[in-house]
């Protein structure tokens, strides 16, 4: 009872304070008119059914739907952990570790910009507490680095090039600092971070989103810091009035996993506990200094059940972050790791597609630039987006529906602007919308927008195509939001229904689309060396194609070779080859190099399928491996040795033999003790020529690619034979002493006399 007087009177006090606010928060007599409101306070005891109806009515801010309307933003992780190859840095580090050779951002936004990126985030500040901008508050940042002199400031460096490229431009400050001697001491860590605020809002242009992180790793012993919150988000509202807050932020939530995957029901208005007494906020922001930060989890945040018996709403909506790579910082043994273009689609339909917004960490590399693997799949991304959605089935339907408010017709629906829209009558909640095609089409995706700016309200839809004497269901789902993809097995018809089946208030659809992915083609094999000659086998899972491919690697067109039957080759060769539908859009090119050897190669060891390095001949591709464990070329034996037979295919005189070995003690990868090299003309009996040694073996350093070769008079033989013996484990010095060492070779050379 006493509980339920103290809430009472909490709640009055909100209710006077957000009324002071200028904001309409209180249940409003039936029947009166109320204003669209992007956060309410709920009076105890609300009935379930008005609190739906009032959630109905809850939208974004101006600035929460201008940043919704991003879809896709890029995240820049790059600092101290890419030159020390951590994940979380202790703060301990020295800063003159920051040494990019080669830092071009323009390179960065370029690539983004390319990839369809409208607004990227930058690391400015992660847990280690290194600053990439010359902060005056501490010494631990660029400005003690030996990059640019010490003159350097990335995150200028970044903003301008976005400014530069029309991007818009967000900032990621870690209040948790593992450097800051202040931190654990609330009130002067509080200061300090909002200097460092103050310093990231005023010092570069207009900031679009600032990313406040809830990670803290300091445990049960660890420091204790009390965040002022309410005081950061006071500061930004006056210095960035137009950013939106992240995480530990009012605007935007995490959406909970790191995975990139949204729900398949994700509501943008969902409950929120609130603080019993406010803290000042900002003009026009009462939410601020009510907020509790704090992940929301859970499968169903916003339903009805969710929010029955809420104490308040919000407009909330997802953000879904992900990295390209699996870590968030660039590690160059990650290389071979970076995910798929087919891939970076699938978390596109998954989050951008699920009402969240697409968070995509782009990790730039030591030299300071997004290396060509990760632009390659980004690019190859956008490619697939453009083809699938370049082309509106819809545009030229006829549309009726079965509920149409004035000014609102069907046909907005599929007009491409997501400013019209079509809504049902007033207080009807179900409706059907008939679409007939000019003619029979295929397709294999749908594509809703709700008009979010009215609220979020679809709760079930589902697309039915009319077979000729039924219809049948083709897609369906919960939520829409701003953005609902469903993919599905292709479909061909020309009459189809999209039923909205269920809603909280009426539905409005700013757009509906029904799309055809591109066809894609596999190469068999995918590339690599051959001996004589390779047959190699292009094809397609979509149906009634036709494929072209050109051998120089030229983007294949309509008008080239067309494919129909196994190709075989004599020669090195580039295929590139692509799909054409008989309608839609064309294919993405696909490509796979092919390399003629001149000699065989027999593997009495099995490499890992990890490391395959292209195959099982590999190790005389004439592609050498770099320093790069992830590069594609290398070839990786855990824990066993390499023993290959080389057959030169008739008795030559052989100047020398030489194998390249990479060592990367942090990537577990360590050098041969001993390579022996054998000769033979039979192929059974190999007499002993030479043995090169690892004369710095056992010892730890750094990465290096080095030669063991013959170092004896030239000899004469058919087969040569190369046996390195890989140190087995892990030394005891190593962090996985006792363990299985790799061993990463690539490439064998003969030299002829
Ligand atoms: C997490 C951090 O701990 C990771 O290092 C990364 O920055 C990710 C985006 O957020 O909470």
């Amino acid at each position: 009872m006493r509980r339920l007087l103290r809430m009472s009177a909490a709640c009055r006090m909100i209710g006077a304070f957000l009324l002071v606010c200028g904001f309409c928060c209180l249940s409003l007599p039936a029947g009166a008119r109320q204003h669209p409101e992007h956060f309410i306070v709920l009076s105890p005891g609300t009935p379930a059914d008005s609190i739906v109806a009032r959630a109905t009515r809850i939208v974004p801010t101006p600035d929460q739907y201008a940043w919704q309307r991003n879809e896709c933003i890029a995240f820049l992780h790059f600092g101290m952990n890419t030159f020390t190859n951590r994940e979380w840095g202790d703060g301990m580090e020295d800063p003159a570790l920051f040494q990019p050779t080669d830092l071009d951002a323009r390179q960065w936004i370029g690539v983004l910009k390319k990839a369809g990126f409208t607004m990227a985030i930058l690391t400015a500040k992660h847990h280690d507490g290194f600053c990439l901008w010359p902060s005056r508050y501490t010494d631990h940042s660029v400005a003690h680095s030996p990059w640019r002199g010490g003159r350097g400031d990335l995150v200028r460096e970044v903003a301008d090039a976005c400014r530069e490229a029309g991007m818009k431009f967000g900032v990621y400050l870690s209040p948790w600092d593992r450097h800051e001697p202040s931190y654990g001491d609330s009130v002067r860590y509080n200061e300090f971070f909002r200097n460092q605020l103050t310093e990231l809002l005023t010092g570069y242009g207009d900031i679009a989103e600032v990313w406040f992180d809830g990670a803290n790793g300091e445990g049960p012993g660890g420091k204790k810091q009390w965040y002022d919150w309410a005081s950061y988000y006071k500061l930004i509202r006056e210095l960035q009035p137009h950013a939106v807050i992240f995480g530990m932020g009012p605007d935007v939530r995490w959406v909970g996993t790191e995975s990139g995957d949204g729900r398949e029901t994700e509501w943008s208005v969902v409950p929120l506990a609130l603080h019993r007494t406010a803290a000042a906020s900002a003009p026009g922001h009462p939410l601020d200094g009510l907020f509790i930060p704090k992940d929301i989890m859970g499968e169903d945040l916003g339903g009805r059940n969710a929010i029955a018996g809420a104490e308040a709403l919000a407009w909330y909506p997802a953000e879904a972050d992900v990295s390209i790579r699996p870590g968030w910082f660039y590690h160059p043994e990650e290389d071979g790791r970076v995910k798929s273009p087919e891939t970076l689609v699938d978390i596109y339909d998954h989050s951008a597609g699920r009402n969240a917004m697409l968070l995509i960490n782009i990790p730039p590399d030591r030299r300071g630039r997004i290396a060509g693997v990760d632009s390659a799949s980004l690019v190859g991304m956008r490619a697939i987006l453009e083809g699938t959605f370049a082309r509106n089935l819809l545009s030229d339907a006829q549309l009726r529906s079965s509920s149409e408010q004035a000014g609102h017709p069907a046909s907005f629906i599929a007009d491409g602007s997501a400013d019209t829209y079509w809504a049902a009558r007033d207080g009807e909640e179900k409706a059907v919308i008939d679409c007939t095609l000019p003619e029979e089409r295929s397709f294999d995706c749908l594509v809703l927008q709700e008009e979010i700016p009215n609220g979020q309200r679809i709760e079930s839809f589902r697309l039915e195509a009319w077979t000729g004497d039924a219809w049948a269901v083709t897609a369906s789902g919960t939520t829409v939001g701003h953005k609902r993809i469903v993919r599905f097995q292709e479909t061909s018809a020309r009459k189809l229904r999209l039923v909205i089946a269920g809603s909280r208030g009426t539905p409005a659809l700013a757009e509906v689309g029904f799309f055809k992915a591109p066809p894609a083609v596999t190469i068999r094999p995918e590339g690599g060396a051959f001996v004589e000659s390779v047959r190699v086998i292009l094809a397609s899972e979509a149906r009634g194609v036709l494929i072209r491919y050109t051998l120089d690697g030229s983007p294949p067109t309509p008008s080239s070779t067309r494919y129909d039957s196994p190709l075989t080759l004599f020669d090195d060769a580039l295929i590139a080859a692509r799909a054409y539908a008989a309608s839609g859009p064309e294919g993405i090119v696909h490509a796979a190099r092919f390399h003629k050897v001149s000699m065989g190669l027999a593997l009495h060891t099995a490499f890992s399928p990890r490391y395959s390095g292209g195959g099982p001949l590999a190790l005389i591709d004439g592609e050498r491996g770099t320093i790069d464990p992830g590069d594609g070329h290398w070839q990786g034996y855990e824990g066993d040795d390499l023993d290959a037979v080389l057959d030169l295919g008739e008795t030559k005189e052989v100047a020398g033999v030489s194998a390249g070995f990479l060592r990367k003690t942090d990537s577990w990868i360590f050098l041969p003790d001993s390579v022996a090299f054998s000769a033979s003309d039979d192929g059974r009996y190999f007499r002993p020529v030479a043995v090169a040694r690892d004369s710095a073996a056992g010892h730890e350093a750094g990465p290096l690619v080095r030669p063991f070769a013959t170092a004896c008079a030239p000899f004469s033989c058919r087969y040569v034979r190369v046996r390195a013996h890989n140190i087995g484990v892990c030394p005891p010095w190593h962090p996985g002493a006792g363990k299985k060492a790799w061993l990463f070779v690539d490439e064998i050379t003969i030299l002829p006399r």
